[in-house]
């Protein structure tokens, strides 16, 4: 899953393909460097990002969308918002990714149901203007699973079939470097759900604490993590380097086989 962030402000990438044009070519770029689905986000969930309205986020991302499904590739929105899902899913969007699992917007539940669509349900303690202050659990793994058992229920009880969704543990959110890492050691817990599980550790920053490197030198940590990411069971991998996090995958793959 390639990623396009339509916004002035993701933490790695803010600004780039802020231009629907620029955010449109990468996209394709993505797709042409082995991307099977583009996740186009308009909001940036940072921590401490300030929300963005629905009008905004529209405008942003329904013109990436529109252009890059047009083209036969896979497009995935990354919203918590049906009134941004709706228009992403009449442009051809086939995957909802919603960082707050339909807790925002529990229409979009149902809307994910009508539209035939996938979604990503992920696990965040909190929201992303403070989830990095002080998270706390018991144990991080226990509560990440019985809480994305409990979303996958009721996406299922609002008519989404159990076969379109995809779990994901949420690296990042809401959770510090030592429960991201716990989390990814243990990430065959959160497997067992019987779900495809999406991770997303590109760039993000308890990779910069461990080796000491900005968002652009992030590289080496992010193939590491997917790739034992792939190891212990993970189905799709969230980045922004989509040919070499690609080439590390096909290599692990053919070791683990
Ligand atoms: N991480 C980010 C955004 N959306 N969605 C899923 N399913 N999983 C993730 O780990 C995830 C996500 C944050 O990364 P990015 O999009 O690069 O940054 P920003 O939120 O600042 O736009």
């Amino acid at each position: 899953m390639g990623i396009v962030n339509v916004t002035p402000d993701s933490f790695s990438d803010g600004g780039r393909f802020f231009e629907h044009g620029d955010a449109i070519a990468h996209g394709r770029r993505l797709a042409e460097d082995g991307a099977d689905l583009v996740d186009v986000g308009g909001e940036s969930t940072r921590p401490g990002a300030e929300p963005v309205g629905a009008e905004e986020e529209r405008r942003r991302v329904i013109p990436v969308v529109e252009a890059l499904a047009a083209e036969g590739i896979v497009v995935s929105v990354d919203t918590t918002k049906a009134a941004v899902a709706r228009p992403a899913l009449e442009a051809g969007a086939a995957v909802v990714n919603d960082v707050s699992a339909f807790r925002v917007d529990p229409e979009l539940a149902g809307l994910t149901a009508a539209a035939g669509a996938t979604c990503v349900l992920m696990h965040m303690l909190g929201e992303p203007r403070t989830m990095q202050d002080d998270p706390r659990y018991d144990d991080v793994v226990a509560e990440v699973a019985a809480f994305l058992e409990e979303r996958l229920a009721f996406a299922v009880a609002e008519g989404v079939p159990e076969s379109r969704v995809w779990l994901d543990p949420g690296i990042g959110f809401g959770k510090t470097s030592e429960h991201n890492l716990e989390l990814l050691r243990r990430l065959d817990e959160i497997v067992a759900l019987g779900r495809p599980v999406v991770i997303g550790t590109s760039r993000k920053s308890f990779l910069g604490r461990l080796t000491g490197r900005g968002e652009e030198g992030r590289l080496a940590g992010t193939l590491a993590t997917n790739v034992m990411a792939l190891e212990r069971g993970a189905g799709v991998f969230r980045v922004h380097d989509v040919a070499e996090v690609g080439d590390a995958l096909r290599v692990a793959r053919a070791l683990l086989r």
